[in-house]
């Protein structure tokens, strides 16, 4: 079966977080997401989407860039060919444009969520089957202030939302990082698995004194504490201490994981449909991981619903040892579906319709595409 994309058109969607999202490089107010619907010949329709953080601070890609990228470059080198599937989609897209994952990503999830369409299956099912339909979400404590936190994360295991929390730290001092995550572990309890994501903050020597004094605190995940070109001191802190090192900025796709396997490598992988260029491609990572014996990560680029339930989508197929992070949508005040996704119990379920398996309220997304 080959697909003909006749039309792509692309919007960019301003939706304003419940609360202040403080990371090391950024604090957040306002997510943009890049919305792309493909029309296909026979009437299919295809959605996907594409997400950065803060701008330029996290990724090479900007909201805006990505929607120049898609509009300019990517849809006139997709529209009117026949295309069988995502992998010469993918070979199209690379042969005519170097880099800009996050842009080939969102036209990845749109080809895969109108092929699901026209064949009557899931997205799964095109990457290789669900080997699980609902998936652990964890949720990230990142108000920048302990107290806050605190609450947030009482508040959410009481209502039995989350029983497992990230922590971003790095944009202040170390003392002031540690004293603030020390805390908000010693105050979830013991039972509470809480891990941090530095976001490459830290350079060797502030990691190598900060790492014993988490583990002592019962935190044993960290995540990207030092720049991710930083390849040789990476590996030297995942094989030197009793805590998992999660890659997240240092590994996009199958080739980087490669790389930092190869270079002996023994902690866990964030995958990332944003970084790989597509749920399809964020999978080559996941497997080049699982054969290298690196766990994985279920990572999220704090997509709202489309990319957060393709990502799902992708990650249903895996053994994710660490879990996932797909909490998106439950960081952004709106959501641009006609029924929102099923979270519940720390955990959030796969839809089952073909394609994606969730309808895009036309209203709402003009509502508040940026005018
Ligand atoms: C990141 O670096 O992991 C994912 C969850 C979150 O709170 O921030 C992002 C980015
Ligand atoms: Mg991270």
């Amino acid at each position: 079966m080959a697909l003909t994309i006749e039309n792509i058109s692309s919007w960019l969607v301003d939706i304003p977080t419940i609360r202040p999202h403080k990371m090391s490089m950024v604090t957040m107010g306002c997510q943009t997401l890049v919305i792309v619907k493909i029309s296909c010949a026979g009437g299919i329709t295809g959605w996907g989407e594409a997400t950065t953080i803060g701008g330029l601070s996290y990724g090479p890609e900007s909201p805006e860039s990505i929607k120049i990228a898609l509009d300019r470059y990517l849809a006139p080198l997709l529209t009117g060919i026949p295309l069988t599937g995502v992998e010469p989609l993918a070979a199209r897209m690379n042969a005519g444009v170097r880099g800009n994952t996050f842009a080939k990503s969102a036209l990845e999830t749109a080809f895969l969520d109108a092929t699901g369409k026209a064949c009557g299956v899931p997205v799964s099912t095109l990457l290789g089957g669900a080997r699980q339909h609902r998936l652990p979400v964890l949720w990230t404590l990142a108000s920048g202030e302990t107290d806050k936190d605190i609450d947030e994360g009482r508040r959410l295991m009481a209502e039995g939302r989350h029983q497992r929390f990230k922590l971003k730290i790095g944009a202040r001092s170390l003392q002031e990082d540690l004293k603030h995550a020390l805390s908000i572990k010693a105050a979830l309890g013991e039972e509470v698995a809480v891990h941090v994501d530095v976001n490459q903050a830290w350079d060797m020597s502030t990691a190598l004194r900060a790492i014993p004094a988490l583990l002592a605190g019962g935190i044993n995940m960290i995540e990207q504490p030092i720049d991710c070109h930083d390849r040789r001191n990476l590996v030297d802190l995942s094989q030197r201490f009793n805590a998992t090192l999660l890659a997240d900025e240092a590994v996009t796709d199958g080739q980087s994981g490669f790389a930092l396997a190869r270079a002996g490598f023994v902690g866990a992988y964030a995958l990332k449909i944003a970084k790989a260029g597509g749920p399809a491609q964020a999978l080559k990572l996941a497997h080049i991981a699982s054969a290298a014996g690196i766990g994985l990560y279920g990572g999220t680029m704090l997509e709202g619903a489309i990319g957060t339930v393709a990502s799902l989508h992708a990650w249903s197929t895996l053994d994710l040892t660490e879990g996932t992070e797909m909490f998106g949508p439950l960081l952004l005040k709106d959501d641009i579906l006609t029924h929102p996704l099923d979270f519940s119990k720390g955990s959030v379920s796969l839809p089952s319709g073909p394609g994606l398996g969730v309808d895009v309220d036309e209203e709402k997304l003009s509502y508040y595409a940026r005018k």
